[in-house]
């Protein structure tokens, strides 16, 4: 038995296999699950439990060892448990887990994210993605006195109530986009429409421009699977903002500090008016952040009326180790790291799949395998996917020990510590389980 079954199961004689973990969490959790994406709902079977994770490898708690592609959903672009994160959370951790108090690492991270990130000048951090995309559509509808917001089909932003509406990731593989508990009232306040089309955008800014506070979007949408902006696509969304007085949000929760240390907005050179983050900025801790134009954010309490608060936020075990993994990410030059091993990925795959009616998309270190033809470009295309046969190619590459997101709508993720030998061991065995379909 490991040394965490043993702490955490101290009263087990046996050590528990992942079955009997299973039916004890259905027991006392809904679902068996802390998130619904976990529950395996979208390809069928029991989720297996993990015992522990180190750089691309996960093993369970009955000794089987994966491949991750999931990389916690995002965060562990080092892979799992880096050692430059582990020795900056126990340092830290011996002078104090939370203060509530003003630390001098909220002040270092600020700094950095203002000086990675080419929209944002200042920042305040949250406890999760969901908690700072919450903040930033209050803060936009503070700061512009306008209550309607629009929203991109397919685009999920954390489980906030009124972007609960047409929304991807575990609501869409559930078949719940719109979700229930959220008032008629509030998500008749969210106008969404189809990405990829700017026609769709332009007409319901002529219809209700005045009444927009802002735009928010996933710049690469990646909880529909993956798709990317056409080109001018982004362009033509921050120039309707512009004209009419609404603000831009991009919501860089996955992608930011992951497709480039100035996330999706340097990339397509797009300057949003705010910005959310989370996932790597807290290398594996609960962290989320949001930030923009300093006039914007100095709307925010206690300086301006928009109340925004957290008893965790800035919380020094999660700075420390978000902060470690940044500056890991830059002495070793992570971006260009991923962006090959994205690229080798890219091409075996993309050679495995060409006489098939399957499409593989990618930017840098994220990618999606669709069961159909593309061109896939919005939720509609998505949707095409057959995803009876991503169900059958989830569980034949779980097999051989390959864990993707149960789901197929959402993104895969590489880290640096997917080796290129170890990628090219993978494409063999992709390469077997593609040939059946
Ligand atoms: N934030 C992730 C979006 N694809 C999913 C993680 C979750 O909902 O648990």
């Amino acid at each position: 038995m490991s040394d965490l079954q043993r702490s955490a199961f101290s009263l087990q004689p046996a050590a528990p296999t992942s079955h009997s973990l299973w039916n004890r969490a259905l027991h006392r959790i809904p679902g068996g699950v802390n998130s619904p994406v976990r529950a395996f709902r979208g390809v069928g079977g029991e989720p297996f439990f993990v015992n522990k994770a180190q750089g691309c490898t996960i093993t369970d708690v009955d000794g089987r060892e994966y491949i991750d592609f999931v990389g916690t959903w995002g965060p562990a672009i080092l892979g799992h448990a880096p050692q430059v994160v582990i020795d900056a959370v126990t340092e830290t951790a011996k002078y104090g887990t939370s203060f509530g108090i003003p630390n001098a690492l909220e002040v270092k991270m600020a700094e950095i994210i203002c000086r990675m990130v080419p929209s944002v000048e200042k920042v305040r951090m949250t406890n999760s993605g969901t908690e700072a995309v919450m903040s930033a559509i209050r803060l936009a509808r503070g700061a512009t006195g306008r209550e309607r917001i629009v929203k991109f089909e397919g685009c999920y932003h954390g489980h906030v109530d009124s972007l609960l509406v047409k929304a991807g990731s575990g609501a869409l593989t559930l078949g719940q986009p719109d979700s229930a508990g959220i008032p008629a009232s509030l998500a008749a306040l969210t106008t969404t429409v189809s990405f990829n089309d700017l026609e769709a955008l332009k007409a319901v800014f002529s219809e209700s421009g005045q009444e927009i506070a802002c735009v928010i979007l996933e710049p690469v949408p990646a909880n529909a699977g993956l798709y990317l902006p056409e080109p001018g696509y982004l362009e033509g969304i921050r120039r309707l903002c512009s004209d009419h007085g609404a603000l831009l949000i991009f919501d860089e929760v996955m992608t930011g500090f992951r497709l480039d240390p100035g996330g999706a907005q340097e990339i397509y050179g797009i300057t949003p008016d705010l910005t959310t983050l989370g996932k790597v900025i807290g290398g594996g801790l609960p962290v989320g952040a949001f930030g923009g134009r300093a006039d914007i954010m100095d709307q925010l309490a206690p300086l301006g009326p928009v109340y925004q608060a957290g008893t965790l936020s800035g919380n020094p075990l999660a700075l420390a180790a978000g902060l470690a993994q940044l500056k890991e990410m830059e002495r070793i030059n992570g971006w260009a790291l991923l962006e090959s091993l994205g690229a080798q990925m890219e091409e075996s795959i993309k050679d495995a799949i060409k006489e098939k009616p399957l499409t593989f998309q990618r930017i840098g270190s994220m990618f999606c395998l669709y069961f159909c033809e593309g061109p896939i470009r919005n939720l509609e295309d998505a949707k095409r996917s057959d995803t009876a046969a991503f169900a059958r190619y989830f569980h034949a590459a779980l097999a051989q020990g390959i864990y993707f997101a149960p789901s197929q709508y959402e993104a895969g993720f590489l880290s640096t510590a997917h080796t290129s030998e170890t990628l090219e061991r993978i494409a063999q065995i992709m390469t077997q389980i593609i040939a059946k379909y």
